[in-house]
């Protein structure tokens, strides 16, 4: 039979023990993306009372520390007064209970659950070493302090005050997160996103570690920040006249789009004010209602260049940067980081708004239009041009291509691409090692020996004249710049095993801006990877032991018997290994960790890197490696 609850059982349920317990269930993880969602949190709240119609700004302020964050409102103030039933005060139940915020979202208020922002308030306090709630509202300043969640005393009245408003300072909890310094540069371009997205808001960012405050305000909305995508993304656009649509009855649509001449599409999208990275239902009924609206326009006007050319949505879609607001009563989120809409009625319901409206747009703009069907064209005839070229190349240089070679190269014996790696190693000592205890069969080492470039705003025939790049990209089989093809690729998983110390970081980052630049596709694609060579040795009598972190280590030492005494070191460096613990630590798939890098999307990504460059190195490497960690399976326990 099935145990039964009592009354005590479910308020240990509704209390926050369990985020404590479970930090990554409600954050999706306790790095520094977990750290910033607790502001995202909390700015999404006072937004709220902003959508509700009682709060026209937002006030965020960094603290001089950088590890703690205020967020203040001009609305309501959260209600204080006693809850009849719990006998506390609504604030303190609001901050102290898991969701107890759905009881304040009735009516005609948007609220925020499913997703990873709208966990509630409750779960910021439950993750910060302190937070502050300070309220004002009925003539009255009201105040109460919180500890890990649990209230320090009770609520305080603090005096009489004019005005009404809530201000929310929280420090996390530094057992809890792995770092707890927030980034100014983040905060700022999420509350940027913000400002645009809600254009009767005004949203103050302070930064008190530079004494900087910036107001961001932007009454021109979603066609303003197309404008400032489109400026961004650094292209020429294919027409000035850019589209907008706005729906105010029902669920709240914006959609704006412009076509450039990049090769790539920018797509934004936001559910409710937030950002939906992963798309979802809203994003490909926007993304269909394009394509369907282009070709429809193609075939009642009979344009006569797409005669016997067969386009695709791909083409369509080449260059657009478009914008998507969506405002939904009830959104579902899914994905590993729940940062996808999957209301399935949201497809239809875009589509049904934006394609009619965009083709009446292009019939009303008939020059534009012809300038778009024009790009459209190109970018069909590229792509069919492209794939001969592939071909012909393929033809001719199956048996030459190897020739090509560089002569350091130690090849891998498979051609296949799911199984076969490449590992690019530094110095001549370290790849003698990473060579031997490799496995022919499906690993690749190449070393590289000279100085690797910076290829950081330089010229791609600059970079090209590179020895170690140069030697590089031949290895990898895919050309580079505009002459980069993937399906030339020769490796499924290209993996950077630098030494873990400043050296190693400042190549790796060198290899990456290089890669990111001149074979973007591959680190999009997914194939690049990082590995962890152990960060400790640790020596007892005969035996070596490697640690791959603190807390490996912290394990190994606790795993010895009481007398011995350990020798730790960190480690120098891969040429200190030899093959067999190169092969165990760092190569071998069933005992290695690896990084994968990603890019969030096009933008982040190149304004990442260009802030990146002229930092101290080590602090560089890691802002790109904002990655997911492919981990063995004892790595996965948080
Ligand atoms: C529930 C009811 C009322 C206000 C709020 C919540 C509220 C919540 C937050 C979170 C951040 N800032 C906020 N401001 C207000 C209004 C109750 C009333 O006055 O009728």
């Amino acid at each position: 039979m099935a145990n039964r609850y009592t009354a005590a059982d479910i308020t240990v349920l509704e209390g926050l023990e369990p985020v404590r317990k479970r930090p990554s269930m409600y954050i999706g993880s306790t790095d520094a993306k977990g750290l910033h969602h607790l502001v995202w949190e909390i700015v999404d709240n006072a937004v709220d009372e902003h959508l509700n119609g009682f709060a026209d700004s937002v006030i965020v302020t960094l603290h001089k520390s950088g590890d703690a964050v205020t967020v203040q409102d001009n609305g309501r103030g959260i209600p204080v007064d006693m809850h009849p039933k719990h006998k506390r005060p609504a604030l303190e139940l609001l901050l102290t209970t898991l969701h107890s915020g759905a009881k304040f979202g009735e009516g005609d208020n948007y609220i925020h659950s499913g997703g990873l922002h709208g966990v509630g308030s409750s779960v910021v306090n439950a993750l910060s070493k302190q937070l502050t709630a300070t309220i004002r509202r009925d003539g009255y300043e009201y105040q109460q302090v919180y500890r890990k969640g649990i209230p320090v005393a009770p609520l305080k009245k603090l005096g009489q005050f004019r005005g009404h408003g809530t201000l929310i300072t929280f420090a996390p909890d530094d057992t809890i997160f792995k770092t707890t310094q927030f980034d100014a540069e983040q905060i700022r371009a999420h509350l940027e996103d913000m400002s645009y997205i809600h254009s009767g808001l005004t949203i103050v960012f302070k930064n008190e570690k530079t004494g900087e405050t910036l107001e961001l305000s932007h009454p021109g909305g979603i066609p303003e920040f197309l404008g400032k995508l489109v400026k961004d993304a650094d292209k020429p656009t294919v027409s000035d006249a850019a589209f907008y649509v706005a729906r105010t009855t029902g669920e709240k649509i914006e959609a704006a789009l412009q076509w450039t001449e990049a090769t790539e599409e920018v797509f934004r999208s936001y559910v409710n004010g937030i950002r939906t990275l992963a798309g979802g239902t809203h994003e490909s009924g926007f993304k269909g209602a394009i394509v369907k609206a282009i070709r429809n326009y193609i075939a009642t006007h009979e344009i006569k260049a797409t005669k016997g050319l067969d386009i695709t949505a791909e083409d369509i879609r080449e260059g657009v940067v478009g914008v998507l607001s969506v405002f939904v009563r009830e959104p579902m989120f899914q994905g590993q980081t729940k940062e996808r809409l999957n209301n399935p009625e949201m497809n239809a319901i875009i589509d049904g708004f934006v394609r009619p409206t965009l083709e009446a747009w292009l019939s009303n703009n008939m020059s534009a239009a012809d300038q778009i069907v024009g790009r459209i064209v190109l970018a069909a005839r590229a792509r069919l041009a492209s794939r001969e070229a592939v071909s012909e190349v393929k033809r001719k240089s199956a048996g030459s291509k190897r020739l090509s070679l560089p002569g350091k190269l130690a090849d891998c014996k498979t051609g296949d691409l799911n199984k076969s790696e490449l590992f690019i190693v530094e110095g001549d000592s370290a790849g003698g090692s990473a060579k031997q205890g490799r496995d022919n069969r499906f690993q690749a080492v190449l070393p590289l020996r000279g100085k690797i470039l910076n290829a950081e705003g330089i010229a791609f025939s600059t970079v090209m004249a590179n020895r170690e790049l140069a030697d590089l990209v031949n290895a990898l089989g895919t050309g580079a710049g505009d002459k980069f093809n993937i399906n030339g690729l020769r490796y499924g998983k290209i993996i950077l095993l630098m030494d873990a110390d400043a050296d190693g970081y400042h190549i790796s980052t060198l290899l990456l801006t290089f890669l990111f630049r001149h074979l973007t596709d591959l680190i999009r694609k997914g194939h690049v990877y990082i590995a962890q060579p152990p960060l400790y040795r640790i020596d007892v009598g005969k035996e070596t032991f490697w640690a791959r972190d603190d807390r490996h280590k912290e394990e190994i030492l606790s795993g010895l018997r009481a007398n011995s005494k350990p020798d730790v070191s960190r480690f120098k460096g891969l040429g200190e290994m030899d093959a067999p613990v190169l092969k165990a630590t760092t190569l071998d798939p069933r005992t290695r960790t690896l990084l994968k890098v990603n890019i969030e999307s096009n933008l982040d990504a190149d304004r990442t890197f260009v802030e990146l460059l002229g930092k101290d190195p080590a602090h560089r490497f890691k802002f790109i490696m904002e990655s997911s960690t492919l981990a063995v399976a004892e790595e996965l326990d948080i």
